[in-house]
């Protein structure tokens, strides 16, 4: 199969909701304002679309302000639809609104249950391989259902616990050619030491969640070192504002949930 994951032609994203200031947050940035979000996530689209993508677009669901970040809710591969079971209880009912969506594009959809959790943003595809954060967000027995449905189709699995990042993918992206961009944290995980990487400094270390379609990167803006760097690389690269969601936690691959 190649890299044949890596790239996608659909991603689907949900619009902010009005109450994205009250978003989880650990970051420390201040409050997120609500018409730069949404002008933000327009852009992101944009981009997205600049890369042949379909695009497909929901509605914010504004009681549940976390929402945007569609990816922490399923995880998907070519055969299936793994809806998931979120953390925390403000985003648990997230999952009601992207069932009937991934419906029209999955016959087979699966669900993670309690007592386990799990959040896509933990869970690192690399060819039929996927690496599942053991973070806050997901806990043994969220990762292990997930293992059990994806052997079904010949996909193996292993587990990172982590200490410190939010979820996996918040310091970790795969950018082909066995090459993964990384922040502080990753660098100290066995299981990663046989890839090429690219070692990001503290302060780029929010552009480690990056999204890879073919030859084109979005990276957040405002990072020029790292920006060049990958341009070196070969990559067009698309430099994507991200401020507002970065204020509660959010990086570029949360906003979508992307598949072929
Ligand atoms: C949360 O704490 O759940 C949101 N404020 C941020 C989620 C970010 N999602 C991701 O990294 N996949």
């Amino acid at each position: 199969m190649g890299e044949f994951c890596m790239n996608f032609s659909k991603a689907i994203v949900r619009k902010p909701s009005i109450n994205l200031a009250q978003g989880i947050t650990q970051a420390n940035l201040g409050l997120p304002d609500y018409a730069k979000a949404c002008e933000q996530h327009q852009n992101y689209i944009r981009f997205l679309k600049q890369m042949n993508v379909e695009v497909i677009v929901l509605d914010a669901l504004e009681q549940h302000p976390d929402a945007t970040f569609v990816e922490d809710v399923a995880v998907l591969s070519e055969e299936c639809a793994i809806i998931t079971q979120p953390q925390e209880a403000s985003r648990r009912a997230e999952i009601e609104g992207i069932a009937p969506v991934l419906s029209d594009f999955y016959q087979k959809i699966y669900h993670i249950s309690a007592p386990g959790v799990l959040e896509g943003g933990d869970v690192l595809r690399i060819d039929n391989h996927f690496y599942v954060g053991l973070s806050r967000r997901t806990n043994h027995e969220g990762a292990t259902q997930l293992k059990n449905i994806l052997k079904e189709f010949g996909y193996t699995c292993s587990f990172i616990p982590l200490k410190r990042l939010l979820h996996l993918k918040t310091g970790v992206s795969y950018i082909g050619e066995n090459t993964l961009v990384m922040g502080d944290e990753i660098r100290e995980i066995d299981l990663f030491r046989s890839y090429h990487r690219i070692e990001l400094a503290d302060q780029d270390a929010y552009c480690a969640n990056l999204i890879k379609n073919a030859d084109h990167l979005i990276i957040p803006d405002g990072y020029p070192n790292v920006l060049t760097r990958l341009k070196t690389e070969g990559f067009y690269v698309y430099s994507c504002p991200m401020s507002e969601f970065q204020k509660i936690d959010g990086g570029l691959t949360c906003l979508s949930l992307r598949f072929d």
